[in-house]
């Protein structure tokens, strides 16, 4: 269920750089990106999942942990690189904990945002994932 995405890093004396391009080493075209950065400390997000969205997370500044559940089990990882991409697929339920102070965690997302894409009920997600 961990699907990790590794992502070339263009390195010189400069410093570093990473392409990320749609269809490519994205697997859906991009139809929004957003980020999440000055979480508070010991908050924990997420707790829902999609219908159909699917989404590749990379936390490009500090850390954080995502569970994932497919209804039948969990797991969990930590994402801590910018050359670290997480795939979220459709019907998985994800959970986003400790958060570094510095953490700047960007997601690709494969359509516009729509409340009804989301399941926010773990019980309303177990029925309808089986
Ligand atoms: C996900 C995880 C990884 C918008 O208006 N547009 C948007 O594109 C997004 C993502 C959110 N919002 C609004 C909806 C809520 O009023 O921003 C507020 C916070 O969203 P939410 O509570 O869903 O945030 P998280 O961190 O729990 O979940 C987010 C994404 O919503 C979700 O798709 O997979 O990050």
């Amino acid at each position: 269920m961990i699907k990790i995405i590794n992502f070339n890093s263009f390195g010189d004396d400069r410093g570093s750089l990473v392409a990320l391009e749609a269809g490519r080493n994205i697997p859906f075209e991009i139809k929004r990106m957003y980020y999440i950065f000055d979480t508070k400390v010991d908050v924990s997000r997420g707790f829902h999942a999609h219908r159909e969205l699917k989404q590749v997370a990379v936390a490009v500044k500090g850390r954080c942990r995502f569970v994932l559940d497919d209804g039948v089990k969990r797991e969990s990882v930590v994402l801590d690189s910018p050359l670290t991409g997480l795939l979220i697929d459709s019907f998985v339920w994800r959970e986003m904990h400790d958060f570094s102070e510095d953490c700047v965690l960007l997601v690709f997302a494969s359509a516009y945002y729509d409340e009804a894409d989301y399941i926010r009920n773990y019980d309303d997600f177990l029925l309808e994932v089986r």
